[in-house]
């Protein structure tokens, strides 16, 4: 037992179980040799940048694994999404979920076309199809799906949707490298697919994205667009910008992508662990992901009922955090409660109710090569005991915030 009295919280009056801080996100490491000796190899080429060797390499072992025909690795996802927005001729307005990281919405505000927020649904906390319609207008010119956690959206009723009104239709697949749909791969649905190979990512080439299509038309001009738009020594053919991956950290997918299936088998051997423990404690669940689909188990998520469990998420994330559990609530409170979107679209939380809901009962715990076996026990201990005492542990928390003289 970890703690034995509630006031031996850190939060309360104890200690921390952790003395080192757990991240959400901490990236996994590939083989270090490996990559050395690739950083070695690139620096005495002299070739850092610009389509170099890793970079082509990597961008066919992303298409090779996806079973994808083109595959345009770029700086990041958030540009990737600028260059694919671009790339697909989008203007006026795009429906999107609002139950995604902000990165989604600013890509399209970026570019003058505006995000139109959709409610989720709550089964799945992907875009939920049958509220799209009533949002089409004359200006909407496409749907930008997102794979929350890697969950995939619906894709077949959203092609159908976006045939009907002749709409694009694309994903934000920042979640989903290495998912399936249907037993098809993550990065083959709708005109085109983006990956993120942030940092925080399972697959992370430091920072990285990837525009990935089956469109040979569609990836050419992408293509252009993140090389300025150069098409020849001294010849641009229209508007581009600079997405070009540089060449460590494509020597750095390129080395993750070796050792993908070992991240992937700690990632389900940890969800395994949480589901495990995490089993009949009081007010949560963990997210499951359907086992008859290729998954990557990146995100490891809690869904807390504040009702049954006596706490709320918020005070679950508090208390984690002063034992040095650093969960996240991703992703609160959406992006129509940040700005620029709230104080544009202030009426978008009355038709928002999973929306609203949904961000304030899931959180994201640590996994992942950053976190043993051991610490996801101990961390599950406290949660059960949290849980367990939650109505006194959450009228112990109100004393304290109402302070000392209460
Ligand atoms: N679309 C979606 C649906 C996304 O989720 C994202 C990114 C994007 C688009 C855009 O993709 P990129 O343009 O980034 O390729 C983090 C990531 O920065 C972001 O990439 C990710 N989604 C999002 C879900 O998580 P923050 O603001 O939460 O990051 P931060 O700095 O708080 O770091 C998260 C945790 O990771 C911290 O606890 C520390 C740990 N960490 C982080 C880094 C960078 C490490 O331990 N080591 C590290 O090197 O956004």
């Amino acid at each position: 037992m970890i703690k034995l009295r509630t006031n031996d919280l850190a939060l309360l009056d104890g200690k921390p179980v952790f003395l080192e801080k757990l991240h959400v996100g901490r990236p996994n490491i590939g083989n270090r040799e490996k990559f050395s000796e690739r950083v070695n190899d690139i620096l005495d080429r002299r070739w850092l940048s610009n389509s170099g060797r890793y970079m082509q390499e990597f961008e066919k072992a992303i298409a090779s694994y996806v079973g994808v025909k083109h595959c345009i690795v770029v700086t990041n996802a958030t540009i990737a999404l600028e260059i694919a927005i671009r790339a697909l001729g989008l203007q006026g307005e795009v429906i999107i979920p609002s139950f995604t990281f902000v990165a989604t919405a600013h890509a399209l505000q970026w570019l003058g076309v505006t995000p139109v927020f959709c409610d989720i649904d709550p089964q799945t906390y992907n875009i939920d199809p049958a509220r799209i319609e009533a949002l089409i207008t004359p200006r909407t010119s496409a749907i930008l799906g997102v794979h929350v956690y890697g969950r995939p959206c619906d894709c077949d009723a959203l092609e159908q949707i976006a045939r009907r009104h002749g709409l694009k239709l694309f994903y934000d697949a920042a979640h989903a490298f290495g998912c399936s749909y249907q037993g098809q791969m993550v990065g083959n649905f709708g005109d085109l697919e983006v990956f993120s190979f942030h940092a925080t990512k399972f697959l992370n080439s430091l920072e990285g994205g990837a525009i990935a299509t089956n469109n040979e038309e569609l990836a050419n001009r992408a293509r252009k667009m993140t090389n300025f738009g150069f098409t020849g020594y001294d010849q641009v053919d229209g508007v581009g910008t600079n997405g070009k991956m540089n060449e460590v950290s494509a020597a750095m997918g390129l080395t993750n992508l070796e050792t993908i299936q070992e991240l992937i088998a700690v990632n389900q051997r940890n969800y395994r662990q949480y589901q495990q423990e995490l089993e009949g404690v009081p007010g949560v669940r963990v997210v499951a992901f359907d086992e008859a689909e290729r998954n990557n188990y990146q995100y490891l998520v809690l869904e807390v009922d504040e009702e049954t469990a006596g706490l709320s998420r918020d005070q679950l994330t508090q208390l984690l955090h002063a034992e040095n559990v650093l969960a996240r609530r991703y992703f609160y409170p959406g992006c129509h409660r940040m700005e620029p979107y709230a104080t544009l679209f202030p009426e978008a939380a009355a038709r928002l109710p999973e929306t609203e809901r949904v961000t304030a009962r899931m959180l994201c715990l640590p996994t992942g090569t950053g976190i043993q076996s051991a610490e996801i026990i101990q961390v599950c201990e406290l949660i059960r005991y949290m849980l367990v005492h939650g109505m006194e542990i959450s009228q112990k928390m109100s004393r304290i915030s109402k302070g000392p003289a209460q």
